[in-house]
C-alpha cells in the first residue's frame, strides 16, 4: 500500500483538509522571493499547497508585508474548515465596517465565518476594521481561539520568559509560546503591537493545522503498561520487518558517481534534513530540505517534494541523524518488508524503492565547516573534548526485569504505517531541536560519573555480541540494531521509565536506526551517542575508523549557497584541474588536498561504512 493509497483513508478523517492538500502537487513549485532556506519556506509551501494563502501574479510571495485583519479572517477559516460556500449572515452584518457591499464573498462571507466561530470578536466600538494590519498580540489571540482544543494549557508556573505581554492577549500569548507557535525575541520583549508579517502568519497557521491534526490521529505518549499494547505490537511488528532489511549508509564516493556521471537516469533523489540555515549555507547541487523535524508531517500531508518511487539518499549534519530520517521513510515505502526480502535473496528487482544515509553526512562531503555545528566535525569533536576516552567493561551481557512498555492514546487510524509516520512526528518533536535527539560522549559520561546514580541513562549497546563481550560501556545492556524493534527477544528489556536510553554503535549510524525505533516505539528518551564507540573510546574493539575519517572518508564535492558558480545541472559540473575524471572514477581516496599532498597510509583500515 503506497503513501497515495493511504491518502484516502486520511481523506476520510479530515475531510476539507485533506482535499485541499491532495489537490497539491500541482498547485505551487516555489515562490520567487522564498527559496529553499529561506526562514517560512516549508510552511508557507505547505499552506499554498493547501490553497489557503496565495502568491502575487509576478510569482512572489512577500514574506515581510503585512497581512490586514480580513485577509487574516480568510485564512483562519480556510485553515480551520470552517468556510461555506453560502455567503453568510448577509442581511444582519456582525460588523457596521464590513458589510456585503465591502465585497462578497471576499472579505464579507470570510469575516463572519471567523466572527460566527469565535476567532474575532471586534474592537471596544463594535467595528471589525478590516483594512488593519493585524498585529502580533492580535495574532496570538485569533490563533489560539482556532486551534481550541488542540492547544494544551500550559502549567500555572511555566516561565514563559517574556516581558511585555499585555492584559487583552496575555493568556493566548503564553499558550501560543507553550505550543511553539510563536517565540519572542531574543531579548525577552514579545513585542506585541508590532505588525505581523505574511511570513509570520503561515509560520504560525501551518503550526498550528500541525497541532489540530495531530490531536485528531492520537498516538500521543501517555505513559507505560505493564504489557505491550496491540498498537505498540503491530508498530513493532512492521519496524522490525523494515530494519531487519539492513538498509543503512551509501559511501559519499558512490553517491557522487552516481550524480555526476552525465546520466540523470541514476541519480538518487538527496534529501537534506538539516535545519534550513545550514542547507543554505552549502548543499548537494539539486537537494530538496525538509528538517528532521518536519518529515513526518510532511509525509502525512503528502508533500509532493518526497518522491515514493524514487532511491533516497538522506543528507543531514553527522549521518546518524539521517538515520532517524531513513527508518521513517523505508517504513513507510516499504509496505512489504518480506515480499522485499525475498526479492533481494533471489537478486530479482526490488518491489520497493530504498532510502539510503549518506555516509557520515555533509561532514563527509565537504570541508566546508560552516555545514555542521561547531566543534562536531568527528576531528574537531575529539579537540573539543566531546569525543573522549571513556571507561570499557568486558564480559556477558546481563539484563534488567522486561516491561513495562510505553502505551499511546488511541489512534485515530488503523494501519500500522500511519501509526508509525504519526510516532515519528511526535518522538522528533518531543525535542526542541533536532540535534537534541543525540548525546555527546562527553554529556553521557558525565551523567555516568558524577555519583548520582538516579539520573545515569540505560546505555544500550546496537554492537556485536563479539563487541559487547570484548568491551562495552559499564552498563549497558545489548540490543543489536537490526533488532532493535524485536520486542520479544530484545526490546522488552528497555525502560521507558529511565531518565535516557542513550544507544551507541560504532560511528553513528546504526545507532540512529535502533534510536529512532526506540523512539517511534514510544521510549521518547532515546538519544543516540553521538560517533558511537568511536566517540566514546576509539581504542575499542571493532572502532578506530573515524580516526581516519578525515583523510579517507572526507572529500570536497561542490556545494550550492545560493551565489554565483551554483550548478544548475549536475552535468555542468567540471573536477579541479589536476583530478580530470576524479569524480566519476573514484577509487578509494580523493579529497583535492590529497591531490596536492598524499596522506601517510592510514594505521587502521576504513570502515565500510558499517557503522
Ligand atoms: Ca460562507
Ligand atoms: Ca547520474
Ligand atoms: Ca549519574
Amino acid at each position: 500500500m503506497s503513501l497515495r493509497r493511504k491518502g484516502g483513508l486520511l481523506l476520510v478523517l479530515f475531510g476539507a483538509l485533506v482535499l485541499t492538500m491532495a489537490g497539491a502537487a500541482f498547485a505551487v513549485d516555489s515562490f520567487d522571493d522564498v527559496p529553499a532556506g529561506h526562514d517560512f519556506h516549508s510552511e508557507i509551501m505547505s499552506l499554498a499547497n493547501a490553497g489557503i494563502v496565495e502568491g502575487f501574479a509576478d510569482g512572489t510571495f512577500r514574506p515581510d508585508e503585512f497581512v490586514k485583519r480580513m485577509q487574516m479572517a480568510k485564512i483562519l477559516v480556510l485553515a480551520t474548515e470552517m468556510h461555506t460556500a453560502a455567503t453568510d449572515n448577509a442581511s444582519n452584518p456582525t460588523f457596521p465596517d464590513c458589510l456585503p457591499a465591502t465585497g462578497t464573498p471576499y472579505p464579507f462571507d470570510y469575516v463572519e465565518e471567523a466572527a460566527s466561530a469565535g476567532y474575532f470578536e471586534g474592537d471596544d466600538l463594535g467595528m471589525f476594521n478590516p483594512y488593519a494590519n493585524i498585529t502580533r498580540a492580535q495574532l496570538a489571540l485569533v490563533i489560539v481561539r482556532a486551534g481550541g482544543d488542540a492547544l494544551e494549557e500550559p502549567p500555572a508556573d511555566w516561565d514563559h520568559g517574556l516581558t511585555d505581554l499585555p492584559d487583552f492577549a496575555e493568556a493566548a500569548i503564553i499558550k501560543a509560546k507553550y505550543n511553539g507557535i510563536l517565540d519572542g525575541f531574543p531579548d525577552g520583549t514579545f513585542r506585541p503591537y508590532e505588525n505581523a508579517t505574511r511570513g509570520h502568519v503561515a509560520k504560525m497557521v501551518d503550526h498550528m493545522m500541525d497541532l489540530a491534526m495531530m490531536a485528531k490521529l492520537g498516538g500521543a505518549l501517555t505513559g507505560t503498561a505493564a504489557a505491550a499494547g496491540a498498537d505498540f505490537e503491530a508498530i513493532a511488528a512492521h519496524l522490525n520487518g523494515v530494519i531487519g532489511l539492513g538498509y543503512n549508509t551509501i559511501g559519499t564516493d558512490a553517491v557522487a558517481k552516481m550524480l555526476f556521471d552525465d546520466n540523470s537516469a541514476n541519480d538518487p533523489f538527496i534529501l537534506d534534513t538539516r535545519e534550513p540555515a545550514d542547507f543554505a549555507d552549502g548543499h548537494i547541487p539539486g537537494a530538496v530540505n525538509i528538517p528532521l523535524q518536519d518529515l513526518a508531517m510532511a509525509l502525512l500531508k503528502e508533500d509532493p517534494r518526497i518522491p515514493m518511487d524514487r532511491h533516497i539518499v538522506v543528507a543531514s549534519y553527522w549521518g546518524d541523524d539521517g538515520d532517524f530520517a531513513m527508518v521513517l521513510l523505508n517504513a513507510l515505502r516499504i509496505t512489504d518488508p518480506a515480499a522485499q526480502a525475498t526479492a533481494a535473496a533471489a537478486k530479482e528487482p526490488l518491489p520497493y524503492p530504498i532510502a539510503q544515509v549518506l555516509f557520515q553526512g555533509m561532514t563527509s562531503w565537504s570541508f566546508d565547516r560552516e555545514l555542521v555545528p561547531e566543534d562536531t566535525r568527528f576531528e574537531d569533536a575529539q579537540a573539543a573534548g566531546i569525543v573522549i576516552k571513556g571507561e570499557l567493561e568486558a564480559g556477558a551481557v546481563s539484563y534488567p526485569e522486561a516491561g513495562p512498555y510505553p502505551d499511546f492514546s488511541a489512534f485515530d487510524v488503523t494501519d500500522p504505517i500511519t501509526q508509525i509516520v504519526i510516532r515519528a512526528h511526535r518522538y522528533l518533536n518531543s525535542v526542541p531541536n533536532q540535534t537534541d535527539l543525540h548525546i555527546y560522549p562527553s554529556q553521557l559520561q558525565a551523567l555516568l560519573d558524577d555519583a548520582d546514580p538516579a539520573n545515569d541513562p540505560q546505555v544500550v549497546s546496537v554492537r556485536s555480541l563479539a563487541h559487547f563481550e570484548a568491551g562495552h560501556i559499564p552498563g549497558a545492556i545489548l540490543v543489536p540494531w537490526l533488532q532493535s524493534a524485536n520486542v520479544e527477544q530484545y526490546t522488552k528489556y528497555l525502560d521507558p521509565t529511565a531518565g535516557m536510553i542513550a544507544a551507541y554503535c560504532y560511528t553513528g549510524h546504526t545507532g540512529g536506526v535502533a534510536t529512532m525505533a526506540f523512539g517511534i516505539m514510544g521510549y521518547e528518551n532515546a538519544r543516540n551517542v553521538l560517533y558511537g564507540m568511536n566517540g566514546w573510546n576509539s581504542a575499542a574493539p571493532g572502532s578506530g575508523q573515524l580516526l581516519n575519517f578525515d583523510q579517507m572518508r572526507t572529500w570536497d564535492f561542490p556545494l550550492n549557497d545560493g551565489d554565483d558558480g551554483d550548478l544548475d545541472s549536475l552535468a555542468a559540473y567540471e573536477p579541479p584541474s589536476g583530478c580530470e575524471g576524479c569524480h566519476t572514477e573514484l577509487t578509494g581516496i580523493f579529497v583535492d588536498r590529497e591531490v596536492m599532498d598524499p596522506p601517510p597510509a592510514p594505521a587502521v583500515a576504513p570502515s565500510e561504512g558499517e557503522g
